[in-house]
């Protein structure tokens, strides 16, 4: 099937609705086009500032609106960064991506300095450098490209419409903005959302539609699975997912973004064995490797490389040279 961009929502509709058979059989299709190999990359995340966010997403450990657990962190030191992402490629990760708990950053900030720094150091260890730290100005996201960030991670985490009943603190809008400063500077986009918050199949969808009408298109699209913080609104409310609409939104994904990583991504502890190698079957080529999230729990990185290993899937082999983005995920 060749590759198809800028579908409709009603044309995304019709594909998340054909017999799930049927669906994955053109999943697998456009996967084969354009992965050949079977490969899975491994991403390992660090949180180096965590909690105390101003924001008020409904899903989050790390908002200072909600009680939860988690205990405040200030940006950590370089050097301990450094230690963790040579632990992360050690393991097999080829990409390192570190989350910071603020509302956003801008090009006059003393904290983008320290960032700046540490992604420099991570850049020189022949990892692709992914960075999560809220809005940018257009300032921030050249000093984050001109340090050698490969991609900027900023979800859309579901549609416009339900935008709203999940975060008040800021916009759609404003994510959208970010994303364009973040490629106006030339770093790849990461961005995708959750499942499970609420959002109906139609806001799914309408995520997906949003996404596709980026240019260029994401690099890479992680598919979170709600994990429930305690403490937080999402805590007691978040419905389980069923796995088969999971696979189906991967499908859709996979179709919709030929030559983007989709990556499975939060949740995968509530996923069976099964379950997961179904996900990797319909498209998902990419997932967050390492016993933690940011700040939740991921599975052990050994049962990780064994079920990759049993499926007869290959970590992705480390880089000799790091590929700089530049329509890496954009249409044919
Ligand atoms: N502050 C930055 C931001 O908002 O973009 C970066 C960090 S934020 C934790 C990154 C993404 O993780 C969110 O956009 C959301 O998609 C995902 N996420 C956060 N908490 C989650 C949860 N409890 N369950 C599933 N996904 C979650
Ligand atoms: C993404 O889409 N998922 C990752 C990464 N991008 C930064 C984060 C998942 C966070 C899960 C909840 C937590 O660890 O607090
Ligand atoms: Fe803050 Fe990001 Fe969590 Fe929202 S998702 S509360 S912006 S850390």
């Amino acid at each position: 099937m060749a590759a198809t961009a800028k579908l409709t929502l009603t044309e995304l509709r019709s594909l998340y609705d054909l017999p799930l058979f049927d669906l994955i059989g053109r999943s697998r299709a456009v996967y084969a086009a354009h992965w050949p190999d079977p490969e899975v990359q491994l991403c390992s995340l660090l949180s180096i500032k965590t909690g105390g966010c101003s924001e008020d997403c409904s899903y989050c450990a790390q908002s200072s609106h909600y009680n939860t657990e988690l205990q405040p962190e200030r940006l950590m030191e370089k050097e301990r960064v450094l230690e963790a992402a040579r632990v992360a490629k050690a393991e097999g990760a080829t990409r390192f991506c570190m989350g910071a708990a603020w509302k956003g950053v801008k090009g006059g900030d003393a904290k983008l300095d320290a960032v700046c720094g540490i992604v420099a150091g991570v850049a020189e260890l022949g990892m692709e450098v992914c960075v999560t730290l809220g809005s940018l100005d257009a300032e921030a996201a050249r000093r984050l490209k001109a340090a050698g960030v490969t991609a900027y991670n900023h979800n859309l985490d579901t549609s416009p419409e339900f935008y709203p009943e999940i975060v008040s603190t800021h916009t759609f809008d404003d994510r959208l903005r970010t994303i364009g400063e973040a490629q106006r500077a030339g770093m790849a986009v990461c961005s995708g959302g959750i499942i499970g918050m609420g959002e109906t199949v139609t806001d799914r969808l309408r995520m997906l539609e949003v996404l596709a009408g980026l240019d260029p298109l994401p690099e890479s699209v992680p598919v979170n699975v709600i994990t429930p913080i305690p403490g937080t609104p999402l805590g007691d409310k978040a419905e389980p997912v069923d796995i088969f609409e999971l696979v189906r939104l991967i499908a859709v994904a996979r179709i919709t973004f030929p030559k983007a990583k989709v990556r499975l991504s939060a949740g995968r502890t509530r996923l069976s064995r099964e379950g997961q190698a179904l996900c990797f079957y319909a498209g998902a080529n990419a997932i967050f490797f390492g016993s933690k999230l940011l700040t939740a729990p991921n599975p052990e990185a050994n049962d990780d490389l064994k079920l990759l290993r049993d499926l007869g899937f290959k970590p992705q082999a480390p880089y000799t040279d790091v590929p700089v983005p530049g329509g890496v995920g954009a249409a044919a």
